[in-house]
């Protein structure tokens, strides 16, 4: 049985039963056909045939807004898992912090008719109102009515001042990215609210953006080499890409970590254990967060609301050898 049987029942053309397959224009008359010749024949070709007939589907879309950037595979990796666990697969697709390619992204999801999108550090707000779709954010918010799950990022701030603090730190930086993103000001916000607590005044520098290769290149880190690191014996960086640039810019000016100065940073992704000296890093805790995400659609999917709205995950400290060992 294939669609030219299907065709020949409906009394259509080819085009016209790959058409209602696909979800393209057709009339009402045709469709109806089609919709006979399928349930008569018994005619299941693929999976999304299937899923159509049915009206279940079975792809979550999921935009990144940066893929050269270590978390991000990680956080792929796990929605993949988990999803795939409860037989979803999975509509990759990398954003570069970018609004008009996250659009277009959006266009493709809602084609491809995927079950429920995932929007990570999303740079839209009102495209999500209003879709027939169900979707999440992770970090950035996107609508009063869409619900939200991020890292306690604001807490990881705090948490990142007190430990350089106990093991020492005095003179503190913080390397902190762009300024739209949420998750970043609300780490700096933490980290500058708890120096204020303790009556210690940080600097801190900005980065334009988490990660580009170009900054591979240390030459190309011109605020980085500007910065006087002499002057400091702390510094907390917003994120893991970000701070082996730092790491880097460290040890070519002839400074020692954790000895001249101790660096704390904030994911917890792979790239921890593989720099050197191994990297302190306050973890996002990315299997529940995929997990929160996930199951946020499926209660959406049924048809639920999600409550709390937002949800709030506690970032813990994975401490390595780029912070001195506590002696209490
Ligand atoms: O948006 C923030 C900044 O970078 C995100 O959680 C990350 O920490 C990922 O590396």
């Amino acid at each position: 049985m294939n669609i030219r049987d299907v065709a020949e029942f409906a009394e259509v053309s080819i085009a016209t039963v790959s058409r209602y397959l696909n979800n393209g224009i057709i009339s009402e008359k045709s469709r109806a056909k089609v919709k006979h010749a399928i349930e008569h024949l018994g005619y299941t070709p693929n999976d999304l045939a299937k899923s159509i007939f049915k009206d279940e589907y079975y792809t979550i879309g999921v935009m990144v807004p940066n893929l050269s950037n270590p978390f991000y595979y990680q956080f792929v990796a796990e929605i993949e898992q988990y999803a795939s666990s409860l037989s979803y697969s999975v509509l990759l697709s990398n954003t570069n912090d970018n609004r008009d390619k996250e659009i277009k992204s959006l266009q493709v999801y809602l084609r491809n008719r995927v079950a429920g999108i995932i929007a990570s550090r999303s740079r839209c707000n009102i495209e999500y109102n209003d879709l027939k779709v169900p979707v999440v954010a992770f970090e950035d918010k996107i609508g009063p009515n869409i619900p939200t799950v991020s890292t306690d990022n604001y807490e990881g701030g705090r948490a990142a001042f007190r430990h350089l603090y106990e093991c020492g730190a005095r003179k503190m930086l913080h390397v902190t990215g762009p300024e739209l993103f949420s998750a970043v000001n609300d780490r700096m916000q933490g980290f500058s609210d708890a120096a204020m607590d303790c009556g210690l005044n940080i600097d801190i520098v900005y980065m334009n953006s988490d990660f580009k290769t170009e900054m591979a290149h240390p030459t190309s880190n011109h605020f980085l080499n500007d910065v006087d690191w002499k002057k400091y014996d702390g510094v907390f960086v917003f994120n893991d890409i970000a701070s082996a640039a730092v790491m880097r810019c460290i040890k070519l000016k002839g400074f020692r970590i954790p000895e001249d100065i101790q660096l704390v940073s904030f994911d917890n992704s792979f790239l921890c254990d593989l720099l050197s000296p191994q990297l302190t890093s306050f973890s996002q805790p990315i299997s529940a967060i995929s997990k929160a995400l996930v199951d946020s659609l499926l209660i959406q999917m049924k048809g639920q609301s999600v409550s709390p709205m937002d949800c709030r995950l506690t970032p813990k400290l994975v401490q390595r050898e780029s912070t001195r060992i506590k002696h209490s």
